[in-house]
């Protein structure tokens, strides 16, 4: 398992130099990717970010889609058809930046929540048709979609490890390329009846990672116990990366330096079985 570290500011919002301030910093504590936000790819300078990525040894582990829900109020379940159409729209657009980065794509939060009125039923059918059609898209571009379900006080529906599995089964029919699951711990301590046995369901779909503490702080600094969790990941086999998804506190090389601290010994113990 390689641990990379979830930047929490919009790829386009940063200049390049504060970028490479980050990635030259968790390069230092250990840290193989880091995987931040997104809103709008058409502002990132591309060569940029691959120079700088470059320079420290580092790759992308992934863009994160939340921002483009947070800040434009665009969602795939979306009642209104030109809504809709901008969520997706602007996903393939991610999608192609994750293709000529050669990364993948988040989308949770991305989902929306439901307006007064609207149907979970109805929500569903426009999230499943948004996404088998970015799916498709993603395919074209060898790009991995990658779907997490985000705890009830995020969004209102789709919270538990299962109900996201029933959602990529709708989603994957006839897919070529399927679209993954996105197992975050801090969700699904909240969510599931137990970390070990979602993570244990998750494995025939699993496609990444995120890790965060009970209280979304660095590992460690919560009731999550991450050495269960990194030798379950160990016993699956899982290889992929684990991003840390955790608040900037006391700051955010702060907060990435605390959970390297912690987590490399145990990750580095556990290794694989
Ligand atoms: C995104 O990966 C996530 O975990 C959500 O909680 C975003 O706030
Ligand atoms: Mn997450």
């Amino acid at each position: 398992m390689k641990l990379s570290f979830a930047i929490p500011k919009d790829l386009d919002a940063m200049q390049l130099t504060e970028f490479e301030k980050y990635v030259s910093a968790v390069a230092e504590m250990g840290y193989e990717a880091v995987e931040p936000l997104i809103n709008d790819p058409a502002k990132v300078d591309q060569e940029g970010v691959l120079h700088i990525l470059e320079r420290h040894g580092m790759k992308l582990s992934g863009l994160r889609s939340g921002s483009v829900y947070i800040k434009n109020g665009w969602r795939l379940s979306s009642p209104e058809e030109e809504n809709r159409a901008k969520a997706v729209q602007r996903l393939k657009d991610i999608i192609l930046l994750a293709g000529a980065f050669h990364t993948n794509v988040m989308v949770g939060l991305l989902q929306g929540h439901l307006g007064e009125g609207e149907t979970l039923e109805r929500a569903e059918e426009m999230i499943v048709t948004g996404l088998r059609e970015c799916g498709e898209f993603a395919a074209l571009h060898q790009v991995t979609i990658l779907y997490e379900a985000v705890n009830r006080f995020e969004l209102e529906y789709h919270n538990t490890t299962e109900q996201a599995i029933s959602m990529l089964k709708r989603m994957n029919q006839g897919l070529t390329h399927p679209i993954r699951l996105l197992p975050d711990v801090f969700h699904m301590h909240l969510e599931d009846p137990s970390i070990p046995s979602a993570l244990i369901r998750s494995m025939p779909y699993m496609g990444h990672v995120h890790f965060a503490d009970s209280n979304r702080r660095a590992p460690g600094e919560g009731c999550i116990d991450f050495v269960e969790v990194v030798k379950d990941l160990a016993a699956m086999g899982y290889d992929g990366y684990a991003a840390v998804e955790i608040e900037p506190k006391p700051s955010i090389l702060d907060s990435a330096r605390n959970a390297m601290k912690y987590l490399g010994p145990i990750v580095e113990a556990v290794g694989t079985y």
